[in-house]
């Protein structure tokens, strides 16, 4: 998990207390050993908060990690509170924990038990990547004892008596001192924030490969305050927290002024230059992206997110050298970010160095193995290398974490066919068509197998969901996306479900922030006439959730409550895919419609494990038919339809988008010119001719249509699929008279009714 926190101690004593302390958390510490470039902090500071803050926030800020450490001084009354923070060096510089001792033994020389009296003080300070800190107290009251005694711990603790017992601390147990000392007090106050600095880092980097900041910006619990709310509140002034607000809702243009507002207010923060690229960046401005990148990383050149950044707009420009130099570049300042290693691998196999990308890519698998990308990444490297048994291991690995991964089953299916496996391959490929019906390319393999397998019945009415056209217009379509992370989903919202035509939601919602109020909210916007697609993903992340300790239990060890309150093992992220569909009609069918999905996203919800966030994300699609074709210029030529044989999307919200899906269909078709393996069979015809209109070949696809009509001129599935390659090769008018035919041999054929009902809508005349 790249998600570690830094314990910035070079007092191996210390960490192996706090090792000790949250061994059984989710928490994992990563050690200054790992960092020897990072210089040694000086402890000038006059006071315990101030050396701790320093040790903290040097290499936070040096390596952009969030970064524990803390300062320890005793404190003893008869010398005026001395050695104090001077504890270190007591007895001179360089000195052992044995002449410390031996100077305070003899300092208190006479000096009789009842005025002994002495505390630790620990302050922990916990800093975020950006160098912002906070503090937390642990003490520990007890009396300087006559001569050392015991040999476990360090430091004082020979000659440290803990108050209201006899025994020093180094007559203890390391759990005995490990459940009482300052250190622990202070870890324990420390542990809210550290659980949110934990959780914080995991989410980000489990959801947002390219753009900094949205995702943190997100609540984790209502009514809380996280560290990040801490230092978003104090950048208020400087627009950043409502940038990033808009950036959660993908509104890219309000978050673009919102940062331009905040680089102007602080021209020498580089998160603010970095989130204002990252604005410009997802509204298609590159160049001004990468100048802003290019700032953070001259005002602070250790940002290894910044010159991700910059990575990814140099690929996206197609320039791969810049961009594999960028990658390498953070992967050298934080080699524990598997979405850096994910990256500098696709430059290495787009540079044609497969060896170095498949390290690369393991290794991104082995930092965060959670991740289901990751490992349908390292599969499709596989596949590519021909190592089809290997790649079938990856694509499991990532239908383990997201069952509803569906291009992992398409790739699993074909590499099991590959090997012979035919009936897992057909079994993969139906699990496909069950996930997205209308994917072609999963309906093409499926069809293939059971042609293959003899079963032609079946393999026709595979076949014959494929061919489903969508209503083309220009400014027709409507995106729309929520992004919610947070607590409780209260409820569906009582009153939902109630459309409207058009006009606005009667009255207010009694709670705007529940997600599923929002859904219903922008549901009820949509006019009865339209109709929508609704694409949900609901992603649970499990969270270290912390139980107050009382009294009685903080006598018990931290490494119990602990263990009660964070997860043992690694968060894994379990998602949901949904899709629902909104055709037009009435008032009361439409209510009916919401009714049931916010029921059934409620459901989901209230099955994600208690011990997860719940994060939402919702897009919705419509058209607006009748309008966008009065906008049109020339009504009358203008493509009314088009073939779709799948919705591409970057699946879970993540950066990689592929083409890779096409190799599964080309690998299918006959080697060169268009002869289907049996010529005379009029369903290999029709499968050969929805590979290539698959893949976007009209004319070869046209041609194999006909070829299956010249043998079957009355094949359902083949009119259907000659409609298709008739819209693909621009005759409208010939795509209907098929559709015609097809419902007169088949009035329930639905693919040609909804067809045929997208061809002959009314175009409405310009006024
Ligand atoms: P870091 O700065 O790398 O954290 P350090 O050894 O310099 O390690 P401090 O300045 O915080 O740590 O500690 C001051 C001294 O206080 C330390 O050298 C010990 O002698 C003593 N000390 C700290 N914690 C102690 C403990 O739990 N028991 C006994 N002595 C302790």
């Amino acid at each position: 998990m790249p998600a570690k926190i830094l314990l910035a101690t070079r007092n191996r004593h210390k960490a192996r207390e706090l090792s000790a302390m949250t061994a059984a958390s989710a928490i994992e510490f990563a050690s200054l050993d790992e960092h020897p470039e990072i210089p040694e902090t000086a402890e000038d500071a006059p006071t315990l908060e101030g050396n701790a803050r320093k040790k903290a926030s040097e290499p936070a800020r040096a390596l952009r990690m969030w970064t524990l450490a803390e300062d320890t001084g005793l404190e003893v009354e008869a010398l005026g509170g001395a050695p104090g923070v001077l504890a270190a060096r007591y007895a001179g510089p360089g000195c052992d924990f044995a002449a410390n001792n031996a100077k305070l033994l003899a300092a208190l020389e006479g000096v009789e038990p009842a005025r002994r009296g002495a505390r630790f003080r620990t302050v922990m300070a916990l800093c975020d990547p950006e160098g912002r800190v906070v503090c937390e107290e642990g003490r520990l009251d007890g009396a300087i004892a006559l001569a050392p005694r015991g040999s476990n711990g360090f430091g004082y603790d020979p000659v440290f008596v803990v108050e209201g017992g006899l025994r020093t601390l180094a007559e203890m147990t390391d759990e005995e001192k490990n459940r009482i000392s300052h250190r622990r007090r202070a870890l324990e106050r420390m542990l809210p924030h550290l659980a949110r600095a934990w959780r914080e880092a995991a989410l980000l980097l489990a959801f947002l490969l390219a753009v900094p900041g949205p995702a943190k910006a997100g609540r984790t619990e209502p009514g809380q305050e996280t560290i990040w709310d801490q230092i978003m509140a104090t950048q208020a002034n400087r627009g950043m927290r409502a940038g990033s607000r808009h950036m959660d809702a993908q509104q890219y243009d309000l978050a673009e002024a919102e940062f331009e507002k905040a680089v102007r207010a602080s021209p020498n923060d580089p998160t603010a230059h970095m989130l204002l690229g990252a604005a410009y960046y997802w509204r298609g401005k590159v160049e001004p992206a990468l100048a802003e990148y290019r700032k953070a990383i001259e005002l602070d050149g250790k940002n290894a997110q910044a010159w991700m950044l910059v990575g990814i707009a140099m690929a996206w420009k197609g320039e791969a050298a810049p961009a594999y130099e960028a990658f390498r570049k953070a992967g050298e300042l934080d080699g524990s970010r598997a979405d850096i290693q994910m990256n500098i691998g696709s430059i290495e196999e787009t540079l044609g160095r497969n060896m170095d990308a498949l390290n690369h890519f393991r290794k991104a698998v082995q930092l965060e193995p959670s991740h289901p990308l990751y490992h349908f990444q390292l599969g499709m490297l596989y596949r590519r290398l021909g190592r089809d048994g290997e790649a079938i291991e990856s694509m499991k690995d990532a239908l383990r974490l997201y069952g509803q991964y569906e291009d992992a089953l398409l790739e699993l299916g074909a590499a099991e066919e590959r090997l012979g496996q035919d009936k897992a391959a057909m079994h993969s490929f139906r699990k496909a068509v069950a996930l997205k019906s209308r994917d072609a390319v999963a309906r093409f393999r499926l069809g293939k197998l059971l042609l293959q397998g003899g079963d032609r019945t079946s393999a026709r009415e595979v076949f014959a969901e494929a061919f489903h056209l969508t209503p083309e217009g220009e400014g027709a379509g409507l995106q729309l996306s929520v992004a919610y992370t947070g607590g409780k989903v209260t409820s569906a919202a009582p009153g939902f479900g109630k459309p409207s035509s058009g006009r606005p939601p009667a009255e207010d919602p009694p709670d705007r922030n529940d997600p599923l109020d929002v859904f219903r909210r922008n549901l009820e916007r949509i006019p009865l006439e339209q109709s929508a697609v609704m694409n949900v993903d609901v992603a649970m992340v499990p969270k270290p959730r912390l139980t107050k300790v009382d009294d009685a239990e903080s006598r018990a060890s931290l490494k119990k409550a602990l263990e009660k309150g964070l997860r043992p093992d690694r968060p894994s992220i379990k998602m949901v895919r949904r899709e629902y569909d909104l055709p037009s009609g009435s008032d009361s069918v439409r209510e009916a419609q919401i009714k049931k999905i916010l029921g059934d996203l409620s459901d989901v919800v209230k099955a994600a494990p208690s011990d997860s966030d719940v994060r939402l994300g919702m897009n919705l699609t419509y058209k607006r038919l009748a309008d966008a074709l009065t906008r049109r210029g020339d009504a009358q030529t203008a493509p009314k339809v088009s073939f779709q044989p799948r919705q591409v999307g970057n699946d879970m919200g993540l950066w990689v988008i592929g083409t890779g899906w096409m190799t599964l269909v080309e690998e299918m078709l006959p080697e060169s010119g268009n002869e289907p393996v049996r010529a005379n069979d009029a369903d290999w015809w029709v499968a050969t001719g929805l590979g290539y209109a698959t893949v976007g070949d009209g004319q070869k696809a046209m041609t194999a249509f006909e070829a299956a009509l010249q043998i079957e001129p009355k094949h359902e599935v083949a009119l259907l699929g000659r409609g298709v390659a008739s819209v693909m090769t621009g005759d409208e008018a010939r795509a209907a008279a098929d559709y015609r035919r097809v419902l007169q041999l088949n009035p329930k054929n639905r693919a040609a009714s909804e067809g045929l009902k997208w061809l002959l809508r009314p175009l409405r005349k310009r006024p």
